[in-house]
C-alpha cells in the first residue's frame, strides 16, 4: 500500500525529473536568443528594486526619460499555513515573497526585469515562475525551477506595455495545485511616456493599488467543517479533489475574507485619481466599484490598446490582469468587489476604499429623508 504521502513525494519526485526542460530551455536560449549581450549589458544602468506586500507597490515613476535599464528583484518563496476567514480555516499556502498574491512588479516597456527567485531550505517542493510578460521558455518557467535550497537568476525584456500575471507552473497537476494555493502576482509594464488614453491625453495616478483575487478549495469534513493539514503533502490529495469540482470554497481578494476590508480599507482623497490593478491567474472575475465607476479601463490590461471609459463592471479573465483608472469625486466607504454577488458577499471577493473629502450635493442629494408615504392629492 503506498501511503498519500509517499504517493506525493513521488509525484514531487515526477516534477524534479522534469527538470530537463531546463536543460532544453538553457540550449533553446543558447541557440536563439544570447540576450543583447555583455557590452550592452555593462552599459545599461542597473537598479535594484524591494518589493513591497500587496496591495501596495514599490515607488516608481509613471513615465520616464532615462534609457532602458536592468531593474532587478530578488523574491523568496515561502510555504506557509495561513488563516483565510473569520471562521479560522486554515490553508496550506504557497506564496512568492510571503503574500497573496506575491508583489506587484513595475517597469517601463524596453527594460529588463531581472530576478532572483529563492526557494529556501524550509520549502518541501521545486517551485518555478511564468512570467506572462515575458517572451520564450514557458514565460521562464522553464528556466526557473528550483529545488528547496537553490536559487535562479532570470532576464526577461519587457516589450509589451500592460499588467500581466506571473505565477509558478511547475507541470502536470502541479500548476494548478501552485497557483490556487496562492502563487501568482502581476507585472505592470508602463510605456515609457506614461499611460494615455489613445487620443494623445496622458493619464496620471495619484495613488495604485494592487487586487489580487483568488480561489481556495478546501476540503471539508463528514461533517461539513473545513479540514486542516499538518503540511502540503498532507492536504494534496483532497484538495485536488474539491478542485476537480471547479467550486471554490472560498474567493477572496488578497489571501483572505477582509484582507482589505474595514480598517484594512483602501484610502484615497475626493479628487484624487486611483489606480486598481487586479489579477486573477485561475478564473474569470467582474470587478465593480459600487457608487463609481471605472473612468478608463484596460480590461484586458494591455496599455497599447485604447481604454474603455465609463464601466460599470469590467471582465478580468481568469490567467490575466486588467487596470482600472478612477477619480473619486464623493466621500464614504465604496465597496469593490466582483460582480458575481454570491461570490462577493458569501465566498470573499469584498475590498472597500475608504474616501474622505466634501460631499458633492449636485452629484447625489437626498431630497427627502425617509418617512411616512405621503398621501397623493388625486
Ligand atoms: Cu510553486
Amino acid at each position: 500500500m503506498t501511503s498519500p504521502m509517499i504517493a506525493f513525494a513521488l509525484k514531487a519526485r515526477t516534477i524534479v525529473i522534469t527538470r530537463g526542460t531546463v536543460i532544453i530551455g538553457a540550449a533553446f536560449a543558447t541557440l536563439v536568443a544570447p540576450l543583447p549581450t555583455q557590452a550592452n549589458e555593462l552599459a545599461l544602468k542597473r537598479e535594484q528594486v524591494e518589493l513591497v506586500a500587496p496591495p501596495f507597490v514599490h515607488p516608481h515613476e509613471q513615465a520616464t526619460e532615462e534609457k532602458p535599464k536592468i531593474v532587478a528583484f530578488r523574491m523568496d518563496i515561502q510555504e506557509k499555513e495561513i488563516v483565510i476567514d473569520d471562521q479560522g480555516t486554515k490553508l496550506q499556502a504557497m506564496t512568492f515573497n510571503g503574500s497573496i498574491p506575491g508583489p506587484m512588479v513595475v517597469v517601463h516597456e524596453g527594460d529588463y526585469v531581472e530576478l532572483t527567485l529563492v526557494n529556501p531550505t524550509t520549502n518541501t517542493l521545486p517551485h518555478n515562475i511564468d512570467f506572462h510578460a515575458a517572451t520564450g521558455g514557458l514565460g521562464g518557467g522553464a528556466l526557473t525551477l528550483i529545488n528547496p535550497g537553490e536559487q535562479v537568476v532570470l532576464r526577461w525584456k519587457a516589450t509589451r506595455p500592460g499588467v500581466f500575471v506571473y505565477h509558478c507552473a511547475p507541470g502536470g497537476l502541479m500548476t494548478p495545485w501552485h497557483v490556487v494555493s496562492g502563487m501568482s502576482g502581476a507585472v505592470m509594464v508602463l510605456p515609457r511616456d506614461g499611460l494615455n488614453d489613445r487620443d494623445g491625453r496622458p493619464l496620471h495616478y495619484d495613488r495604485i493599488y494592487y487586487i489580487g483575487e483568488n480561489d481556495f478549495y478546501v476540503p471539508r469534513d463528514e461533517k461539513g467543517k473545513f479540514k486542516s493539514y499538518e503540511s502540503l503533502a498532507e492536504a494534496y490529495a483532497d484538495t485536488a479533489k474539491v478542485m476537480q469540482t471547479l467550486t471554490p470554497t472560498h474567493v477572496v481578494f488578497n489571501g483572505r475574507v477582509g484582507a482589505l476590508t474595514g480598517k484594512a480599507a483602501l484610502t484615497a482623497n475626493v479628487g484624487e485619481t486611483v489606480l486598481i490593478v487586479h489579477s486573477q491567474a485561475n478564473r474569470d472575475s467582474r470587478p465593480h466599484l459600487i457608487g463609481g465607476h471605472g473612468d478608463y479601463v484596460w480590461e484586458t490590461g494591455k496599455f497599447s490598446n485604447r481604454p474603455e471609459t465609463d464601466l460599470e463592471t469590467w471582465l478580468i479573465r481568469g490567467g490575466s490582469a486588467g487596470a482600472a483608472l478612477y477619480t473619486f469625486r464623493q466621500p464614504g466607504i465604496y465597496v469593490y468587489l466582483t460582480h458575481n454577488l454570491i461570490e462577493a458577499v458569501q465566498l470573499g471577493a469584498t475590498a472597500h476604499f475608504k474616501v474622505e473629502g466634501k460631499w458633492d450635493d449636485d452629484l447625489m442629494k437626498q431630497v427627502g429623508p425617509p418617512g411616512p408615504i405621503a398621501a397623493t392629492s388625486k
